[in-house]
């Protein structure tokens, strides 16, 4: 049986719950806001570059739509430079009283990641571009250790196959003491590309990280869901990667789409029972949602691990 159980009503956003035209919904951010559950997600417009739209929930599971998108790529300034290409894959953390947006921005200068803050939803602020290119995939720790914000992010390289890092800041904007904490393993499901997911989400045992991972086969690239375990007072310490993903394509709107083959995730909510809920783009094409008990996600972790780097 799988670890996440998919919920029968999947795909629970698509283009059609959309008032305005785009082709796609997926990748999307969740928190929960004023007893509510608030989803950024991610659209092609059209001409196919990407904008973040709005989406709110009583439950979780149904979700009705802004009438304007949330965040779209500004036009000019320094923004405007590095935005032109689009706007992709958001993830939400609120550290004191801001809700933070990490985003990832595309323009000819290729791809970095920007910050943005909001209190209410209604208006967002873009406070600064926090990589360089070319990096994807922050995801921001919702507190500080030591006096310093973490981050886990995915640089690109040339030499190795593209893995998880960890980063430190005095301010959210100035990121130093990099380092690599989990690689690709070859010849396994994640040996040719894996990425930072969700904000990691502390439990009693640690800090859980649902972060994706590709395997190119010789007729596509498949992504898949895997979790990892890091240590609750420093996230540099990583206690157990699981060696079997938690999530692959199966569903027909998992495997076929803009993209076949791929479940992405940005954002995982746990419950005060227990549970958490994960929340995937499919086939990046529409959004999906499933349900996990934390401690299986934390077992599969400490029991049968692969080596972190
Ligand atoms: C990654 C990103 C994601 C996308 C995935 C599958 O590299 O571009 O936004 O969901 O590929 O196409």
């Amino acid at each position: 049986m799988s670890i996440i159980k998919r919920n029968p009503e999947n795909p629970i956003l698509t283009k059609k719950d959309i008032p305005y035209p785009v082709a796609t919904v997926y990748n999307a951010a969740v928190t929960k806001f004023d007893g509510k559950y608030l989803m950024l997600f991610r659209s092609n417009l059209l001409n196919g570059r990407s904008i973040i739209g709005l989406a709110e929930s009583e439950d979780g599971y149904h979700f009705k739509t802004g009438k304007e998108p949330f965040l779209v790529p500004n036009t000019d300034g320094p923004f405007g430079v590095y935005e032109e290409y689009g706007v992709e894959d958001p993830r939400i953390t609120k550290i004191d009283d801001v809700y933070y947006i990490t985003y990832s921005i595309y323009s000819r200068f290729g791809v970095r990641n920007a910050l943005a803050g909001t209190r209410d939803f209604e208006s967002v602020e873009k406070l600064a571009m926090i990589t360089q290119a070319d990096c994807r995939n922050v995801v921001l720790f919702p507190q500080r250790f030591n006096g310093l914000y973490v981050r886990l992010d995915r640089p690109h390289l040339d030499i190795n196959p593209w893995g998880i890092w960890i980063s430190y800041s005095p301010d959210l904007v100035y990121w130093g003491h990099s380092r690599a904490l989990i690689n690709p393993v070859h010849y396994h499901w994640d040996e040719t590309k894996m990425g930072p997911g969700a904000p990691p989400i502390l439990t009693r045992w640690g800090w859980i990280n649902i972060f994706h991972a590709a395997y190119s086969t010789i007729n596509s690239t498949i992504y898949r869901l895997g979790v990892a375990l890091h240590d609750k007072d420093d996230p540099s310490k990583v206690l157990g990667v699981a060696d079997e993903w938690i999530l692959e394509p199966e569903e027909i709107y998992e495997t076929t789409g803009y993209v076949p083959n791929v479940v992405f995730t940005c954002a995982a909510i746990p419950e005060p029972d227990g549970s958490i809920k994960i929340y995937w783009g499919a086939a990046d094409s529409v959004m999906c949602m499933g349900e996990a008990q934390i401690s299986d996600l934390v077992e599969l972790c400490l029991k049968h691990p692969r080596e972190a780097l």
